[in-house]
């Protein structure tokens, strides 16, 4: 007996090209459908991946199909919308970031899944890229000591509305669409936060949104960490997808360069790590630090799905990444530092 799983994708749009093939990777599991509301795109999805059965109802689909869950591959608008499909169909769901447009929306989208039983996840690749898990495993280690401080950075002028028009057209850019990375990297590094002041600036005239952000948060540790986004930075070495950062520790440092170049240095002196992230021939250069780790990902939602575990990041955990994105806008609107509320999902 097979104990393969059967998925369906909704939405065939840019990063869906890329997180099929991403699954494609792995065994144990198998795309059976593809939705989207444009036939055409559906169809030459299907086409391209080997799977027979395409729509553009995501409805029909879940009714005509037998599946084990449903990757939810759209923009924010309608990931309540699908989610809560999946959860009437009692299907576990993952879906893109970021998860939802307002907290009040999360919390929601949480609980119908709950109330249906069934598992929600989100697709939140940074964290798993290979030069951030070995910036996170030399932190485990003690070997800079206890960190006070960290930067997390990610400045780009990279066209990236190029591929994804319609992120021109959010009226909350920067921080929904990359902030739910670097913070959720914040998280990943130096654990929850308690409070946090934020800044916004819009400078190119062209888009709804803005495309600058900067923010200090205390953590619950102690650290001190200031993320800073934009894609407004017109630099010397344009690094765009890579997030670069530094942490001072008690006892050293630890800096993570463009071209997965990481220094460790303490008091004896400075050495030299490479984390290079497995390569793969579909994915795109510009973004193959990112499609590489949505293997990782992917890798981590399956074991947890075919088990029953918990992936890192569930709706409930990424809940508390969403929640330091909208509380940087009310920070920035408000001109306050902002204090968090403490968790309200296990
Ligand atoms: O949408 C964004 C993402 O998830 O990674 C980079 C990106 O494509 C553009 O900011």
């Amino acid at each position: 007996m097979s104990n393969e799983l059967s998925f369906a994708v909704i939405g065939c749009g840019f990063w869906a090209q890329y997180q099929i093939a991403a699954w494609q990777e792995l065994a144990g599991v198998k795309l059976v459908a593809v939705c989207d509301q444009s036939d055409e795109r559906a169809q030459q999805t299907a086409k391209k991946f080997g799977v027979s059965n395409y729509y553009t109802d995501a409805k029909n689909m879940l009714e005509q199909e037998s599946l084990d869950f449903v990757d939810i591959i759209t923009t924010i608008e309608t990931h309540q919308k699908f989610t809560q499909l999946a959860a009437r169909h009692q299907l576990p769901a993952i879906c893109q970031k970021p998860f939802a447009p307002d907290l009040d929306t999360a919390r929601q989208m949480i609980m119908a899944h709950r109330a249906a039983g069934v598992p929600l996840f989100v697709h939140e690749n940074f964290r798993w890229q290979a030069p951030i898990r070995r910036v996170k495993s030399i932190l485990d280690s003690g070997e800079i000591g206890e960190a006070f401080k960290g930067r997390v950075t990610f400045t780009s002028a990279f066209p990236v509305f190029d591929n994804q028009p319609n992120l021109a057209e959010l009226d909350k850019f920067i921080l929904a669409d990359v902030g739910s990375h670097t913070l959720d990297m914040v998280r990943f590094l130096f654990g929850e936060a308690v409070n946090l002041r934020c800044l916004t600036q819009r400078v190119n005239p062209n888009i709804a949104g803005e495309d600058v952000a900067n923010v200090l948060l205390e953590m619950e540790s102690g650290v001190h960490c200031y993320a800073e986004m934009s894609y407004a930075s017109v630099l010397e070495k344009e690094v765009f997808p890579h997030t670069l950062l530094l942490v001072e520790g008690s006892k050293g440092s630890v800096r993570l360069d463009h071209n997965y170049r990481i220094t460790v240095t303490n008091r004896e002196g400075s050495y030299r790590k490479v984390a290079t992230p497995k390569k793969y021939d579909w994915a795109n250069p510009d973004y193959a630090l990112v499609h590489s780790s949505m293997v990782d990902i992917n890798k981590n939602f399956l074991t947890a799905l075919q088990n029953g575990t918990k992936p890192e990041t569930t709706a409930a955990d990424n809940y508390r990444t969403l929640q330091l994105v909208y509380e940087c806008y009310r920070s920035a609107k408000m001109k306050q530092v902002i204090t968090l509320e403490e968790p309200i999902f296990s």
